[in-house]
């Protein structure tokens, strides 16, 4: 059976890729204590640091501990994502078939 749940754990997207059918809905949980995000965009390597961009194509916001987030994608493609409190290490793709 085809997952579609990814879990924000340890700082970390589990899995970090995840391939679906086009009008699946994915769910992301977060199971850590902490905050974090599911934003779609990408990141970047500048300066030393990280620069994120979001895309605008789903964004959970703040997503707190124990909490959900569901976007159902439409379209087939690859979209990246990552979480904006953690940028540097926090990132995934979701492909869409
Ligand atoms: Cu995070």
């Amino acid at each position: 059976m085809q997952s579609n749940t990814v879990t924000l754990k340890l700082i970390a997207f589990k899995p970090e890729a995840l391939t679906v059918k086009a009008g699946t809905a994915v769910t992301w949980k977060n199971e850590d204590g902490t905050d974090h995000s599911v934003t779609s965009g990408v990141v970047k390597q500048e300066g030393g640091g990280v620069k994120d961009t979001p895309d605008g194509k789903f964004d959970s916001g703040t997503l707190g501990a124990g909490k959900s987030f569901s976007f159902t994608f439409a379209s087939a493609g690859t979209y990246t994502f990552y979480c904006k409190f953690h940028p540097a290490t926090m990132r995934g793709t979701i492909t869409v078939t």
